[in-house]
């Protein structure tokens, strides 16, 4: 299986909007598998479609501890937001080593489909929480940075292009 290619920050193609997925085929099973493959080998714990040049709505993640939990997540919906939120500290396989804190809702209730199709509803906390809105954001063209101050971002984004001029140099 490929591993795929990760966008980085400041690439246009992240602020995409993704269409739903019509059916799940083959299509979308060897792209989830490709897109959990990549996530696990870049150790992140979640992965939306938009970071791979995909604009579909997918998003696999994996929040377990001794990562054997993948979790697939097609065209997902959330139905429901805690009033509650909390803030965590944020990184994103697209914005390499930059981190910081980002408020969102404790808990979010979603309906999406599986990796086979079916729907199902699931409830998330804690890191599954911030991860689920994390990623829906990508789906959306939005990246976590946005949430940070205009100052911030220009710094993250200055640093991300000098980052980048310096890898092509050494190439
Ligand atoms: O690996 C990731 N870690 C993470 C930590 C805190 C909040 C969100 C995330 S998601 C990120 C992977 C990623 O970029 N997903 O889009
Ligand atoms: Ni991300």
């Amino acid at each position: 299986m490929p591993q795929l290619t990760i966008l980085r920050y400041p690439d246009p193609r992240l602020h995409t909007v993704a269409r739903p997925v019509a059916v799940v085929d083959e299509r979308i099973r060897r792209l989830v598998d490709d897109m959990l493959e990549t996530m696990y080998a870049a150790e992140g714990v979640g992965l939306a479609a938009t970071q791979v040049d995909v604009h579909e709505r997918v998003i696999v993640m994996d929040t377990s501890e001794a990562r054997d939990r993948p979790l697939v997540l097609i065209n997902p919906e959330i139905v429901a937001r805690s009033d509650e939120t909390v803030v965590a500290e944020e990184g994103c396989l697209s914005v390499p080593q930059i981190y910081d804190r980002v408020e969102r809702a404790a808990r979010v209730t979603l309906r999406a489909l599986g990796r086979d199709g079916a729907g199902f509803e699931l409830e998330a906390e804690s890191l599954t929480a911030v991860c689920v809105q994390h990623e829906m954001d990508h789906l959306v063209g939005k990246v976590f940075v946005e949430y940070l101050s205009a100052f911030k971002r220009d710094r993250i984004r200055s640093k991300m292009l000098k980052r980048s001029r310096e890898e092509q140099r050494r190439a």
